[in-house]
């Protein structure tokens, strides 16, 4: 039996013709059922629907054997217990700082909203800029309107969000796409079956 993990939200959608490609069907039947566990059209492959950062959670503890995640979201979990083993080249963005126009970014202490704490610490850090971080859900464009930060951390694509709210894009701080991950554990133990799966995704990137 082997259990995968699927972020739901934006990435579930380019992940499904993915599998399909693989050989791997969800019907739309199950998919618009209230149930967590879904069934495929193979009897020895269950799918478990998501949210996008309790996917590495999941496959960390081994309660899915893979997972499919954006490599925001595992930037900010850390590597433990998993192996990322493939780019599946879908969801891409960046993840970028942006701030107001007219904002003095040279702060001795820069204030910064963000969702992803960690890679913002690390980012800045590196760079020897000392920051507070303050912890965000969403809607961080916001906070240097109402003045709650000097600037934000946040993913990018278009950039049409950040216009929409007088930001501008300034530093780039890492290039984000979809990854496959794998139980560090389960990739041992399924080590044939998980190899399979992959090369058949790899297959159709
Ligand atoms: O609800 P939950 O907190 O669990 O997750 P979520 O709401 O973050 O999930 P969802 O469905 O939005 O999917 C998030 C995942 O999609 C991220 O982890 C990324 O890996 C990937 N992804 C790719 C994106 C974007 N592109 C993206 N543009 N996630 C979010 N955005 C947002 C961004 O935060 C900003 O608000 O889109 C806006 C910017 O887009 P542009 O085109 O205006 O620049
Ligand atoms: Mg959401």
């Amino acid at each position: 039996m082997l259990t995968i993990a699927l972020s739901k939200g934006r990435i579930l959608e380019q992940t499904l013709p993915l599998l399909e490609k693989a050989g791997l069907v969800v019907s739309a039947e199950e998919l618009k059922s209230r149930k967590l566990i879904l069934d495929t059209n193979l009897e020895d492959v269950k799918v478990i629907i998501i949210r996008a950062s309790d996917v590495p959670v999941f496959v960390q503890h081994g309660a899915a054997d893979i997972g499919i995640a954006g490599k925001d979201v595992l930037l900010e979990h850390g590597a433990n217990g998993l192996f990322e083993l493939l780019d599946l080249g879908i969801a891409k963005c960046r993840l970028m700082v942006a701030a107001e126009p007219s904002q003095d970014l040279n702060q001795s202490t820069l204030k910064i909203a963000t969702k992803y704490v960690n890679s913002t610490k690390q980012y800045f850090q590196a760079k020897g800029q000392q920051v507070e971080v303050i912890k965000l859900y969403g809607a961080m464009e916001l906070a240097p309107i109402v003045g709650l930060a000097h600037c934000i951390v946040d993913l990018v694509d278009t950039g049409n969000t950040l216009k929409a709210n007088g930001l501008i894009p300034l530093d780039h701080i890492q290039d984000i796409s979809s990854r496959l991950v794998v139980n560090s554990a389960s990739f041992n133990t399924k080590h044939t079956e998980i190899k399979d799966w992959l090369t058949r995704i790899e297959a159709n990137l």
